[in-house]
């Protein structure tokens, strides 16, 4: 194998990569070649149009009875030090404080907390709903859906039906971790596992909802079972189109139990991000999300196959306990900044991408959404 019969098939046949193609490009393509090579797909997917986003992350509770190795967020049980659950006043007052007029979306990630009434989640989505209603709500991911399933005892199905009802207006892509069973048996073994995680997608993207889709690196796993993590999210794209974006996420070592371990080097990132772009090819977007790669990787990576730059984030948790030293925040003049100096065209979009514009003339940021997304669910 070498790069010029990869790149003929990627640039001129347009043909899909083998695992073992994305095996060795991962292991052993010379980095510049294998970010030239993912570029060019990015840019034959994206121009140079880098997406961003204007939004709020909440984590309304950290209590979590799954007990993940590589987590810093989690707390096992309510009453342990630090462990917190916002009630729903405390919710909308945490939102209204960080609220601003143009953000378009919320984010929301909780622990699998045993101690929570399904009508939790049904009243926190009802009130954003009702209170902040420019906000599109992303919320609760595969495994937390899992968690749904197995604390009342309803099919995923009627849990997102009941979701979508009160506001959910799609799932964030976390939760996914590395699919292989040898590696989630190490790290996560107590919450859903592969099939469980591509099963609540499957079902989501049935009903019409869009989700992301993650990967969590640079713990226990072995290269072929970050090649398989991939082949198993495209395949479940065949079917179904329903991602939007694909977020590698590097793994971070403070204040977990797998602190020995050191964190994946920028190169690593950069190889994790191409690789991930070339064999992911009918997951329209890749996100360098700023918060865990550190902002400058980010800005790198927009060279080297990604295309979207994650948002604001305002007030981000689960990656600062595990010792991020990104800021809590940032400016969108910042994001412009960053995007601009790639190279890039920084392009505001909502979160099923479409592009937002502020209505000329608002003074309060108002932002116009144009309707219809461009990626079919089910093509
Ligand atoms: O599922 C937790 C990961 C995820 C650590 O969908 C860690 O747009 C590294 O999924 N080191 C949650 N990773 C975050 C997430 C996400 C973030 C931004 C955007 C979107 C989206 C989704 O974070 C978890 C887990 O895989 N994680 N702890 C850690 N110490």
């Amino acid at each position: 194998m070498n790069i010029e019969q990869i790149k003929t098939k990627i640039l001129q046949k347009n043909e899909r990569l083998s695992a073992e193609e994305g095996l060795w490009l991962y292991e052993e393509a010379e980095l510049l070649e294998l970010g030239a090579l993912a570029n060019a797909a990015r840019e034959r997917l994206h121009g140079d149009t880098t997406y961003y986003n204007w939004n709020l992350h909440l984590n309304s509770t950290n209590v979590c009875k799954a007990d993940c190795l590589f987590c810093s967020f989690a707390r096992l049980k309510t009453g342990m030090p630090e462990a917190y659950t916002m009630d729903l006043d405390q919710a909308r007052s945490w939102i209204s404080e960080r609220y601003r007029p143009g953000m378009t979306e919320i984010h929301i990630v909780n622990g699998n907390n045993p101690d929570l009434p399904f009508s939790y989640y049904l009243d926190l989505l009802r009130m954003i709903r009702a209170e902040f209603p420019d906000l599109h709500i992303k919320a609760f991911t595969a495994v937390e859906i899992h968690h749904f399933h197995e604390e009342f005892g309803l099919s995923y199905e009627e849990i997102l039906l009941q979701l979508q009802e009160a506001g959910l207006g799609s799932l964030p892509g976390g939760g996914a971790e590395i699919f292989a069973h040898r590696v989630r048996k190490k790290i996560c073994r107590d919450k859903a596992n592969a099939e469980q995680w591509l099963e609540v997608h499957r079902v989501a993207h049935r009903l019409g909802l869009r989700s992301n889709c993650t990967m969590l690196y640079g713990t226990v796993e072995r290269p072929e079972e970050i090649i398989d993590h991939l082949v198993r999210l495209r395949t479940l794209q065949d079917e179904t189109g329903g991602f939007q974006v694909f977020i590698p996420l590097a793994f971070h070592n403070e204040g977990n139990r797998m602190e020995r371990l050191p964190s994946p080097t920028g190169v690593d990132d950069l190889r994790i991000i191409a690789v991930s772009r070339l064999m992911l090819d009918n997951i329209p977007h890749l996100k360098a999300y700023w918060v865990m790669l550190g902002m400058k990787t980010a800005q790198i990576a927009q060279l080297f196959g990604a295309n979207d730059f994650d948002g604001t984030v305002t007030e981000e948790k689960i990656y600062h306990m595990a010792g991020s030293d990104s800021p809590q925040g940032l400016t969108i003049d910042d994001i412009k900044r960053l995007i601009t100096r790639a190279g890039r065209t920084p392009v505001e979009r909502d979160t099923l991408y479409n592009e937002v514009q502020t209505i000329a003339n608002a003074t309060d940021g108002t932002k116009e959404h144009p309707p219809e997304s461009p990626f079919p669910l089910y093509p």
